[in-house]
């Protein structure tokens, strides 16, 4: 089958980055005076909730204050998110972020196939920029020809907005396409886009309900971090994923008959 498109997530997928999100959150908290420290464990949790500025309603909506209190905290999320932006763009951009086991290769391989790259992401595209230009050059943004993320769409995952979008953007069908995930959120999205779905999960998302998943590993290898047990075990080319390994096992078509009606004449 040929593949005309992988779509990544980028949170949890192209980098580990939810631990500088929750850094970035509390920091922010600090400086406008807020005593909120949003643990590791509290974080994960708090993840189920797509989105900063979502997650950052959600947790108001938690907390036992007053009502008065409550609705002029939700008048401050924009400000509270932006210098949340602010410190982890910084961070990011400084380097302190590396992308996760075989997505250069992978991203490098995709190309060299003629093969098309976007984003899907529910991350402010200030943060997504910064993270490419930081782990893959100045010329990170350009190797992608779609970036769908953040408010380009009005319900962000798990809804199939942002895979919609990416879709249409690049003018490919779900049937030609795949996607690249580490959450259920994420799955979920993919999934109802009618998207065949790679899921390499990190601390924060791992024992998810991945059944839906076309495939589930540890991380995408690498020929310098292969994947223990294979091949021989999910692979069967290398220890790491490959393009050809993709191609081979990519069932079409995946999308049903209604999904795949939606894309018709997308280019
Ligand atoms: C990741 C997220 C994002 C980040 C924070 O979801 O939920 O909200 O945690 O980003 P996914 P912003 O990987 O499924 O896209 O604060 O910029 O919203
Ligand atoms: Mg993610």
């Amino acid at each position: 089958m040929t593949i005309s498109a992988l779509i990544f997530d980028v949170d949890g997928t192209l980098a580990d980055t939810e631990e500088v999100h929750r850094r970035s959150f509390n920091t922010a908290f600090q400086r406008a005076g807020l005593d909120w420290a949003w643990s590791r464990e509290q974080y994960r949790d708090l993840l189920k909730i797509a989105g900063g500025k979502e997650r950052i309603a959600s947790y108001i909506e938690s907390i036992d204050i007053h009502d008065v209190e409550r609705k002029s905290l939700h008048a401050r999320i924009a400000e509270l998110h932006a210098e949340k932006t602010r410190i982890y763009s910084s961070i990011v951009s400084a380097g302190r972020v590396r992308l996760r086991d075989g997505v250069a290769r992978l991203l490098k391989e995709a190309r060299e196939a003629g093969c098309h790259l976007a984003i899907a992401s529910t991350t402010t595209a200030a943060n997504v920029d910064a993270l490419l230009e930081a782990t893959l050059g100045a010329r990170g943004l350009e190797i992608f020809d779609v970036i769908a993320c953040g408010d380009l769409v009005s319900t962000k995952k798990p809804a199939p907005d942002i895979y919609q979008l990416a879709l249409h953007t690049l003018g490919v069908t779900p049937d030609e396409a795949i996607a690249f995930e580490d959450s259920v959120n994420g799955l979920r999205s993919a999934v109802d886009a009618g998207l065949w779905t790679v899921i390499t999960p990190t601390y924060w998302t791992e024992g998810g309900d991945f059944s839906e998943a076309a495939l589930v590993m540890p991380h995408l290898g690498d020929p310098l971090q292969p994947l223990h047990g294979e091949p021989g075990g999910r692979l069967t080319r290398a220890a790491w994923l490959t393009m050809d390994e993709l191609a081979e096992r990519r069932t079409p078509p995946h999308a049903p008959d209604a999904v795949r009606a939606l894309y018709q004449g997308a280019s």
